[in-house]
């Protein structure tokens, strides 16, 4: 079997880049730049990539023909258009100079430290060319942290007398891109290395970064789920269903899929947290809507949870601070303990606040708080049910108010969790020509010299022809925060802000969602057909550069 007619017309999409790309490109630099906070603290642990300006590139008139090779890594999550990134690292470079080669490293960064590569070829790229997934050279979450990977990484470097790594990734792995420029760049070994903005949780957006590569099409995707939900639950009208959305800690995925639908509710972690509210607040509010609506003979509705919601309830929060430190500086006593001692180990070393939050949750959502962090040191918000806790605690509380004579409708909960289902889908046009134009703008960085920099395009509500492609200093973008029990130097990450359009335009709505069925059905996405359908970006970007 070959590939689908879709897949085959697909593959033949040009991604179209902005006017600085298309030719020669003159390099245009800014004033020196300071990092977002902390800055004498940055500066002095990155004394060689600290204060470089930012940087533009416009049309010019000669041809740099550099000859380089270089290294790409895919870090963390899928996201849809990381291949097409590749694309545009690997015609970028070969438009400089047709000897230049890429080699791509298997399996997210270890592959450096393992010197696990392949050469990526024309040939070989051509089927992956518009398609989702990581799978052309695989991704994972290897850290790369420590002086020996990155001596063991240099070792492979020299083999393939590499110029330049690119890495593919998310706040964590792009910060990990800076430390490993810095340290190159004080060995003096002559080795660049370019991040390039990815996410679909789209928290890695700042002034200069509008928005991370994937966030459009997964959001896309989610949405033309959820508006099926609601569908079916307009028209069966019996089940309220209680979806959870991707996003790790940050709220953008569940906000920009509550513009596009209009469920009855979504919950927006950052603003629980700025409310203070406890679970039980959460649980009378979803419950006030189902009672409200099973007053109006409609019982049914939607719910959008955060996957990161329960880090935000405050309590809990404080709880999983606790346990991040408990575990940095305790994990090998605890790590053999059996699960019903990890649970006594566990108590008893709480400070009696946090003890008492971790015993009123229920044992599974408590023992998921306890388990290993990922790489990063992140709790595995993915893995904790917070939807079917919601709706077992929502159905709790209806039936305590059908006993005090408060609620006679009825509620059927129905759970989903959207998050793997978006992350490999077909880039959006968006995604596909904002990745390629990364690409290439890695390609440009690169030959031009720099190092701890991150590629980027702006201006990307205009035509394609008209967006604005450079690079930021990654340091730029840094801020000290404690990480592992720590104070460590990280990219800030974009929470949704209680002052922006998007949230600001949602709250605005969101009592008329839940009282009435305001349903919007956004279906797939489309690839041709009129630039409305096709090319609309997220309303989230559109409402943010307004
Ligand atoms: P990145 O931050 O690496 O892009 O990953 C995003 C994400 O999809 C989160 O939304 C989710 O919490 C996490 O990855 C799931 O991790 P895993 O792929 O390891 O299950």
């Amino acid at each position: 079997m070959g590939k689908s007619a879709l897949q085959k017309a697909r593959a033949a999409y040009q991604p179209k880049l902005p006017v600085a790309l298309q030719g020669a490109v003159k390099i245009k630099e800014g004033e020196p730049t300071r990092s977002v906070d902390n800055q004498e603290k940055i500066k002095k642990l990155f004394p060689n990539t600290y204060g470089m300006p930012l940087v533009e590139f416009v049309p010019g008139t000669e041809k740099n023909t550099t000859r380089m090779n270089v290294g790409v890594i895919l870090s963390g999550g899928q996201a849809p258009g990381g291949h097409n990134v590749i694309s545009g690292l690997f015609d970028g470079i070969k438009k400089l100079n047709p000897e230049n080669k890429l080699y791509g490293f298997l399996m997210g960064p270890g592959g450096l430290v393992d010197h696990n590569y392949i050469e990526i070829t024309a040939d070989f790229l051509e089927d992956y060319r518009n398609t989702g997934g990581f799978d052309m050279i695989g991704s994972g979450r290897t850290k790369l942290e420590k002086e020996d990977q990155f001596e063991k990484g240099l070792e492979v470097i020299r083999q393939l007398d590499i110029k330049a790594i690119v890495i593919i990734g998310g706040d964590d792995s792009n910060t990990n891109a800076c430390v490993l420029a810095e340290y190159y760049a004080a060995k003096q070994y002559g080795v660049q290395v370019i991040g390039c903005p990815k996410t679909i949780d789209g928290d890695l957006k700042n002034e200069q970064i509008e928005t991370s590569f994937g966030f459009d099409t997964a959001t896309k995707t989610y949405a033309e789920l959820i508006g099926n939900i609601e569908r079916d639950c307009n028209s069966a009208r019996k089940y309220w269903h209680f979806i959870k959305l991707m996003g790790r800690s940050a709220s953008h995925i569940a906000l920009e899929c509550a513009l596009q639908t209009q469920p009855n509710i979504c919950l927006i972690s950052e603003e629980i947290e700025a409310k203070d509210q406890t679970l039980n607040d959460i649980v009378e509010n979803i419950a006030s809507v189902v009672a409200h609506r099973a007053e109006q003979g409609n019982n049914f509705g939607v719910v959008l949870i955060p996957e990161g919601l329960i880090e935000f309830i405050p309590a809990i929060g404080r709880l999983i601070q606790e346990l991040n430190d408990l575990l940095a500086a305790h994990g090998n006593d605890y790590k053999d303990l059996d699960k019903d001692a990890q649970r006594e180990y566990i108590l008893n070393h709480l400070s009696a606040e946090n003890k008492a939050t971790f015993e009123t949750l229920p044992e599974d959502v408590a023992r998921q708080l306890s388990l290993d962090r990922d790489p990063h040191g992140n709790v595995q918000v993915s893995l904790i049910e917070t939807e079917k806790l919601l709706s077992d605690m929502v159905a709790s509380k209806l039936a305590q108010w059908k006993s005090e004579g408060k609620f006679n409708g009825a509620f059927a909960a129905q759970h989903h969790f959207f998050g793997y289902e978006g992350r490999c889908a077909a880039p959006s046009n968006f995604d596909a020509d904002y990745c390629y134009a990364l690409g290439t703008s890695a390609a440009q960085l690169i030959a031009n010299g720099k190092t701890g920099y991150m590629a980027i395009v702006k201006n990307t509500t205009a035509s394609t022809n008209e967006w604005k492609a450079g690079g930021v200093p990654i340091t730029m973008m840094m801020n000290m925060e404690r990480r592992n029990g720590e104070m460590k130097p990280v990219i800030r990450k974009a929470l949704v802000e209680l002052n922006g359009k998007p949230f600001k335009t949602f709250a605005a709505c969101r009592d008329e969602w839940a009282k009435n069925t305001c349903y919007l059905y956004p279906g797939p996405i489309q690839y041709w057909g009129p630039s409305e359908v096709c090319d609309q970006t997220t309303r989230t970007l559109a409402l943010e550069q307004e």
